[in-house]
């Protein structure tokens, strides 16, 4: 039996690259049956069954260490969540709904402000200060004039890596411009063409420096009810020095008296607004598990 990693998956059929080689593979009939699909990501043992065409039958999955829907890719590492401040106009919400996602599923995060060359410096800065103290590193780059894009090397060197964030914000740009290939759609175009077409079922692992990138095209929704309100709380760093302190142990931070949180919020030592949306995030993934149980 071969070990390789599943690079590529196409209407059925998976790419997996050995450290040689790579074979075009098609899963065993079981899987379907289980309603089960390797991934992006995967690592898969396979059978070849033709060596000249290097083609083989996946039989086995590796236990995975998580696995995104969108895009379908499994065993991530890191995240790379892409915003611009001007064109499309920064969404806070967005980015920390992101931050939550990635550390529902223990994937480390990056921020990547994005078309600097269009942002206004003083808000810049102030956008560089609310998140400061998220524990996410923050990258500012003009992917269009390919401006600090090596602070990238340094980051994500290694492992899986997906490219997050509001569509028009760069992402394809800056995967293009990292892995230096047109691999990606950029532009109006691609959302016009990834309109049309189903993009959750094609998927793709670009080889970046000893690891690999995905795409993630047109992403601009994320449902908060996919959080456990109860995890949210303790996925703010900002948040941490400060919890223990609360009158109430069980504390949300929410409005409770005695709470250490929201006074440092009143003390700007945690910035209102990521405060702010965290009480929305928190009230709409509490109403979206009270629906999914029916109380
Ligand atoms: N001025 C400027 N334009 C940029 C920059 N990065 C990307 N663009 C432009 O912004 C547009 C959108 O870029 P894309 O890379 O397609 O954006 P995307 O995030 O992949 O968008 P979706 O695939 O829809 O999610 C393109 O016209 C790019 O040329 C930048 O740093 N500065
Ligand atoms: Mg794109
Ligand atoms: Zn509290």
């Amino acid at each position: 039996m071969e070990i390789g990693l599943v690079t590529k998956s196409v209407s059925g059929q998976y790419t997996v690259k050995t450290e040689k080689d790579e074979y075009i593979c098609k899963p065993r009939g079981l899987f379907r049956k289980d309603g089960f699909k390797p991934l992006c990501g995967d690592i898969a043992e396979f059978e070849i069954t033709d060596v000249s065409d290097k083609e083989g039958y996946i039989q086995k999955i590796k236990e995975r260490k998580n696995s995104l829907i969108r895009p379908p890719v499994a065993n991530v590492d890191t995240s790379v969540i892409v915003f611009s401040i001007n064109n499309p106009k920064l969404d806070e919400f967005l980015i920390d709904l992101l931050i939550l996602a990635s550390r529902a599923h223990k994937i480390q995060s990056i921020l990547c402000i994005n078309k600097s060359d269009l942002a206004d410096d003083d808000k810049l800065r102030l956008v560089m200060k609310e998140y400061e103290k998220c524990g996410c590193e923050i990258i500012v780059t003009d992917a269009l004039h390919e401006d600090n894009l090596d602070r990238f090397s340094k980051v994500i060197s290694s492992g899986i890596t997906v490219f997050a964030g509001q569509s028009g914000a760069g992402k394809s740009t800056l995967i293009n411009a990292l892995t230096k290939t047109k691999s990606m759609q950029t532009g109006i175009l691609s959302r016009k063409i990834e309109r049309g077409k189903n993009t959750t079922r094609h998927c793709q692992l670009l080889p970046y420096m000893e690891g690999y990138i995905v795409d993630t095209p047109g992403f601009s929704k994320f449902d908060p009810g996919l959080l456990e309100p109860e995890a949210i709380k303790d996925m703010y760093n900002e948040f941490d020095e400060y919890k223990s302190v609360c009158k109430f142990n069980d504390c949300k931070h929410i409005n409770e008296k005695g709470c250490a949180v929201i006074k440092a919020v009143e003390e700007n030592l945690i910035p209102i607004g990521r405060h702010s949306r965290y009480k929305m995030i928190y009230n709409m993934s509490k109403e979206a598990l009270k629906n999914r149980r029916g109380y």
